[in-house]
């Protein structure tokens, strides 16, 4: 007699009787070598989706520097180059000095001059200027549109500026 059950049941009752199945057949050792070869192999064959990623190679986090302070970024899984022809798929870099996120769906703002925008395709900047005392800076990578990349391609790092003596 047939009777409706949730799927749940199905997956349940079937999950355990075909690996029966599957083990009540050959002899032990070749099973073994079966199951060894069926997990070695999966790991090369599907890689990972390389993630986006960002990162301020210099200076170090919580160095002290200055007054001037190269600034360079290292991305990971996209191209960095010049906004002049926007490429798809393409990225560039933002530096936010001194000064907290803007919203990461928005695109990012133009007139506000604590935020750099690299769109000649550059890595680093230098940073000249800068007052003694702690900075915060924040890279962002966006698109040719500069709205940031989603999910979001971020680094942040803090360093120190001497002062002069
Ligand atoms: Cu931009």
């Amino acid at each position: 007699m047939r009777f409706p059950r949730p799927r749940w049941i199905h997956v349940a009752l079937i999950a355990p009787l075909s690996l029966a199945i599957a083990c009540g057949g050959g002899e032990q050792a070749e099973d073994a070598e079966m199951a060894e070869g069926m997990a070695a192999e999966p790991a090369e064959e599907m890689p990972a989706e390389p993630a986006v990623t960002v990162r301020i190679t210099q200076p170090e986090e919580g160095a002290t520097v200055g007054p001037d302070v190269l600034v360079v970024m290292e991305t990971e899984g996209i191209e960095i180059v010049s906004i002049t022809p926007p490429v798809v798929g393409t990225g560039h870099h933002h530096l936010y000095v001194d000064v907290d996120l803007t919203p990461l769906s928005d695109m990012i703002p133009q007139n506000d001059p604590q935020i750099i925008h690299m769109g000649d395709g550059s890595t680093e900047r230098m940073l000249e200027g800068l007052a003694p005392g702690e900075h915060r800076l924040i890279a962002v990578v966006a698109n040719p549109a500069h709205i940031p990349l989603d999910p979001p391609v971020v680094d942040t790092l803090h360093f120190t500026v001497a002062n002069e003596q």
